[in-house]
């Protein structure tokens, strides 16, 4: 071999050695939001780092948490992006997840910051959202239902087998609603409106979005979701009217976590600084996610429910978001509400 040649390659080789670890080769991404708005993430990240694969899972966030346990001590997932922070905080809280001070931190607003610190930097808020319901406002009026105002009037006798809402097991948001109420009405009180509310539920749904879905599509008179979610319906040109309840609601703030050990941890960091930019979160409402997005300097949507036009409790993210709180209201939960149900 030539002299020349041989030096060549050594350059290369040096130029290559360079290069970040992983910043090629494959991600494997848990995505807890809508399925649109994980497959446009995906597409618009694998345009801007056309050499890495997105390997996505649409889950929804109690599965992911579940599946992030099982898996810890050889994880298949590098990051989880979007569902609700409660589940991220208890994954953090466990260890599940890494460590990460995204040089896009100062861009944030302060609750999505506030979810960072409060977890040691193991997740970070993405958006946040209210919870309240849709309702199909064709079937409200065909049937002579009067609207629903408030969490009280959602046991109206008139409503039975009229009402949708997920299993909080598997859902973030109906996690939330659960945690919700018991810090409207106090645990007890809570647990006696749910087992109430069950006469009115004709189906607890995986997924968090999937009963304003129904409304929609008038396989069920309402659905209990994030305010988000309903609005996405209205915009699709559905008959849905959404609500936020009189006697105050909860929210969410929407998270994104590291898998601890993940394989490709230099992508998952790509990842994590791309999804918090302004251009990111700007384009959410492409795919009508509606949420309020973390990053300061992004584009509010104009359908986006306002916080400062809801009746929002003061939730607590540290109570509710810890593994042991969650294990007891689910525990709870299946037994006087779900055992109930089937
Ligand atoms: O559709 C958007 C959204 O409501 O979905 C997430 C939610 O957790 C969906 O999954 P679940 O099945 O776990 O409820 C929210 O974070 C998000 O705003």
């Amino acid at each position: 071999m030539k002299t020349t040649t041989l030096s060549l390659m050594l350059f290369a080789g040096t130029a290559l050695a360079a290069l970040p670890a992983q910043a090629a080769g494959e991600l494997n991404l848990i995505c807890s939001a809508d399925v649109v708005i994980c497959e446009q993430m995906k597409g618009d990240f694998e345009k801007a780092h056309s050499d890495i694969k997105v390997n996505m899972v649409r889950l929804s966030s109690g599965e992911t948490y579940a599946k992030v346990r099982a898996e810890a001590r050889n994880p298949k997932t590098d990051i989880w992006w979007a569902g609700t922070g409660d589940p991220h905080l208890q994954a953090a809280s466990e260890n599940l997840t890494l460590e990460y001070k995204s040089p896009k931190l100062d861009e944030l607003n302060d609750w999505a910051k506030k979810q960072a610190e409060s977890a040691g930097y193991k997740t970070v808020g993405v958006y946040a959202g209210a919870l309240g319901w849709g309702y199909n406002t064709e079937i409200f009026k065909s049937k002579g239902f009067k609207e629903p105002l408030c969490w009280a009037d959602l046991l109206a006798p008139e409503l039975k087998g009229e009402i949708q809402i997920a299993n909080p097991n598997s859902s973030g948001t109906a996690y939330t609603a659960l945690a919700s109420l018991v810090q409207i009405m106090g645990e007890d009180p809570a647990f006696d409106y749910l087992k109430k509310l069950n006469d009115n539920i004709s189906q607890y749904t995986k997924s968090g979005s999937a009963p304003v879905k129904a409304a929609a599509r008038g396989e069920t008179a309402l659905g209990i979701v994030f305010v988000h979610d309903a609005v996405a319906q209205t915009a699709e040109g559905f008959p849905v009217k959404s609500i936020t309840p009189c006697e105050g609601t909860g929210y969410e703030i929407g998270s994104m976590s590291i898998i601890k050990g993940a394989r490709n941890l230099d992508n998952a960091k790509i990842w994590y600084d791309w999804a918090l930019t302004a251009e990111v979160q700007s384009r959410m409402k492409d795919a009508k996610s509606f949420q309020l997005p973390s990053n300061k300097n992004a584009e509010i949507p104009k359908e986006a429910p306002r916080f400062e036009d809801i009746k929002l409790i003061d939730y607590d993210f540290a109570t509710y978001g810890e593994p042991a709180k969650r294990k007891a209201l689910l525990e709870r939960w299946d037994r006087e509400v779900g055992a109930a149900a089937n």
